[in-house]
């Protein structure tokens, strides 16, 4: 068999990927969902054509997109996840013993579905009492969730085009704020230095619009376009000083790519990438 499947990450730049097979293939309400089997990176979901997630590089998104949110927080209870439907961010929020609720708010049921059927590693966690299952809109779920009722939210989006668009907004973070109790963290995953520098200074100046401590860190997610991905996190007063001081107890068990010292990193910037969190930049 000689299928490749291919992402047009920019109009000038693609990613190619061989299959040996499209494991499932449907159209949703949203958009087309599908995962297939390739040669180099395992089973890979993908939305519209755009990668979501593949096997072999996932651990590395899912980890940094939980993990610092929820050591730094003192008491991480309540967890949001917005998006995230195939279930990698809720596997890793659910290591955390402190954590008493996690609410998933993906728009698209399908996405879950069709993961739970072809990527088992990733939903391994949704079936966790601690899981609430809200489909639809994260955004509209955030603004109804009444004052201080998280601790933690994740926003797990796509890329900020067609639906989660809203995710990406003063607006929303807005609303993040509003549903944070005090000391609580927002952490967003904000795409690619070389690629979306535009993104995410968008990002981090609505977020400063909102929040008082707002910073950026980074991680190597192979199949993202670009490579380096950054994700963006804010806090709600009241907080030490530094704010992005490690607690000391660290979830237990095993990690691919997160440790404490691989966190304290992650927030060093490349001259290049720390331009992009300048105010007047
Ligand atoms: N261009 C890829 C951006 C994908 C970010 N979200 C991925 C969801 C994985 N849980």
């Amino acid at each position: 068999m000689n299928l490749w499947w291919t992402e047009q990450q920019t109009p000038g730049l693609r990613l190619g990927l061989k299959c040996a097979a499209v494991l499932e293939q449907r159209r949703s309400a949203y958009q087309e969902v599908a995962v297939y089997a390739t040669d180099t990176y395992g089973r890979m979901l993908a939305l519209d054509d755009m990668v979501m997630t593949t096997e072999a590089d996932e651990f590395v998104y899912h980890e940094m997109l939980a993990h610092p949110a929820l050591t730094l927080c003192a008491d991480p209870r309540r967890v949001l996840v917005v998006g995230g439907g195939d279930g990698g961010t809720v596997r890793e929020v659910c290591r955390h013993a402190a954590v008493r609720r996690v609410v998933l708010a993906e728009l698209d049921p399908e996405v879950t579905a069709v993961c739970r059927r072809h990527l088992a590693g990733l939903t391994s966690a949704l079936d966790d009492p601690r899981v609430e299952n809200v489909p639809g809109d994260g955004a509209a779920y955030l603004a109804g969730a009444g004052a201080g009722s998280f601790d933690v939210v994740l926003v797990d989006a796509p890329d900020p085009i067609g639906p989660a668009e809203g995710l990406f907004g003063a607006e929303f973070y807005a609303a993040a704020r509003e549903a944070l109790a005090p000391g609580g963290i927002l952490v967003t995953q904000s795409e690619s230095p070389f690629l979306h520098g535009d993104l995410i200074r968008r990002v981090q100046v609505a977020m400063r619009a909102t929040f008082p401590a707002v910073a950026l860190y980074w991680a190597v997610v192979p199949t993202y376009p670009g490579a380096m991905w950054t994700f963006s996190i804010a806090r709600k007063p009241p907080f030490g000083d530094p704010w992005l001081a490690q607690r000391p107890a660290a979830p237990a068990g095993d990690f691919r790519y997160w440790s404490p010292q691989v966190q304290r990193a992650a927030f060093v910037l490349p001259p290049f990438v720390g331009a992009l969190t300048e105010a007047d930049s």
